[in-house]
């Protein structure tokens, strides 16, 4: 591991100890990555769509491509608690960018987790320095929120699986060199339906019959491509299985409580960002004789933004904790925190926009683009209303 952060004690799965000097020169070393590498370019990225795969080998080369993964594989074995402070520093270089890293590490924890040794030995190195990039493919178009809707299909034939069906919305398709897939192999068994009867697969890109539809044109997250991924009979080896038949929903549920925790730190990031700008604005524009920092409104709004974000960190560190120790009720902070960060940075970048003026809506200022960024973090990785059925059930006792 080339890496210039600190390196943690032990080697777990991903709950290893970091003290607080160690976090801090974590913070700073991905804060001046960020700062180099990311925000200079952001604006430019987002306009050519471009999505900076040079750039990701970079940060590859600094560990960020396996935070939490184990070191025997060039994981940087740090914990969930490390791991939102990076989303959150690569985020105040380019939200869209520090997201899809947070999605290639769910991907390739995922691996790290439930892959047998022989498939962490084969999959994982050029996956943990990002020379190979990841997708996580579960929704489809007739499952989004409810994902144990999947109607893509894993039909056993010998000592191969068969795949055939359509992923939606997946990001990275079309660069990436595996593909996470979680298909149906429950067949018409009526005790294998809904979250029961799936499976995660392991696919690479290049597999007969695996294509991909155009480049989706959207509201934001341009710096990373989003696709459909077509499975037409795509036929892998069973080793390419991830866990048992039947683990694939769990498998799939519990790389999303690390994946929400990394959107969630992203959203902080983006608006910390915003915030910092605005601060800065309000200080250097004077209208009707004054700068907007003397005025009372503006301040009260800055405080607000200020209150908002320390809250959503909290929030989020509680939740990246729990899931550190393993609770049980880890899920559901998770999708707490999730909820949270990603509705209060939006909320904040659209005030630092506010507060910018005609300014903030120009595409130079970068504002605008964190908002658009900022918009999706509440729909995807479980839309939050999805994440309010989650703790809203745990209340319930359901
Ligand atoms: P629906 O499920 O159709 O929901 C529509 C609306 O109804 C939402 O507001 C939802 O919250 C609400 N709703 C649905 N059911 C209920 C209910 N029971 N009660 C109350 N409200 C409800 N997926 C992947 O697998 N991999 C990826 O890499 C990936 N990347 C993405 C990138 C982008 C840019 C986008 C936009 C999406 C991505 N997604 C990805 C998909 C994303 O996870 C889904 O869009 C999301 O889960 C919502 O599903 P849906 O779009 O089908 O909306
Ligand atoms: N962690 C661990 N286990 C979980 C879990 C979680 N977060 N969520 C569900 N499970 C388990 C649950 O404990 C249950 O286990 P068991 O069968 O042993 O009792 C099993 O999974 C089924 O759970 P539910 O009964 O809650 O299943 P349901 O079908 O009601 O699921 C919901 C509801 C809303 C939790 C689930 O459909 C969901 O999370 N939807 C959102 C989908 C989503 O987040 N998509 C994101 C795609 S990726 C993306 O957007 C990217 C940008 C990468």
């Amino acid at each position: 591991m080339t890496m210039t952060m600190p390196s943690p004690t032990g080697s777990g799965t991903s709950a290893s100890a970091t003290s607080a000097e160690e976090r801090e020169a974590l913070v700073e070393a991905v804060r001046d990555f960020a700062d180099a590498r990311l925000a200079p370019f952001a604006n430019q990225r987002d306009a050519d769509h471009e999505f900076p795969v040079e750039t990701l080998r970079e940060a590859g080369q600094l560990g960020l491509g396996a935070i939490c993964v184990r070191e025997d594989v060039g994981g940087a074995g740090l914990s969930r608690m490390d791991a939102i402070a990076i989303y959150e520093q690569l985020a105040r270089g380019d939200v869209a960018v520090a997201a899809y890293i947070s999605i290639h590490n769910m991907v390739v924890g995922m691996i790290d987790q439930h892959g047998t040794d022989e498939q962490r030995r084969r999959w994982l190195p050029s996956l943990t320095t990002m020379d190979d990039l990841a997708s996580y493919c579960l929704t489809e178009p007739g499952a989004g929120s409810d994902a144990a809707a999947v109607a893509t299909a894993a039909v056993r034939d010998g000592d191969d699986y068969v795949l055939t069906g359509t992923k939606q919305f997946i990001s990275g398709a079309g660069t990436s060199a595996v593909y996470v897939v979680m298909a149906r192999t429950g067949g018409d068994d009526p005790a294998k339906q809904g979250s029961r009867g799936m499976t995660a697969f392991i696919v690479p890109a290049g597999a007969d019959g695996l294509s991909f539809g155009p480049e989706e044109h959207k509201m934001g997250w341009n710096a990373q491509p989003t696709r459909q991924v077509v499975l037409d009979g795509v036929r892998v080896p069973a080793d390419h299985r991830l866990g048992e038949e039947g683990d694939g929903f769990g498998i799939a549920m519990r790389g999303l409580n690390g994946g929400r925790l990394g959107i969630a730190a992203a959203s902080i990031g983006g608006a910390q960002w915003a915030l910092e700008r605005t601060v800065a604005y309000a200080k250097e524009r004077a209208t009707f004789g004054q700068p907007l920092a003397t005025r009372q409104h503006v301040q009260f709004a800055l405080a607000d933004m200020e209150t908002e974000l320390q809250a959503a960190r909290a929030l989020l560190e509680r939740a990246a904790a729990k899931l550190d120790a393993g609770a049980a009720d880890a899920p559901v902070a998770c999708a707490m925190a999730k909820r949270f960060a990603t509705d209060a940075g939006f909320r904040v970048a659209d005030e630092a926009l506010q507060l910018h003026g005609g300014y903030g809506y120009l595409h130079e200022y970068g504002i605008e683009r964190v908002v658009r960024d900022l918009r999706v973090h509440r729909i995807l990785e479980g839309s939050n209303e999805m994440m309010r059925m989650i703790v809203g059930r745990h209340l319930l006792g359901e």
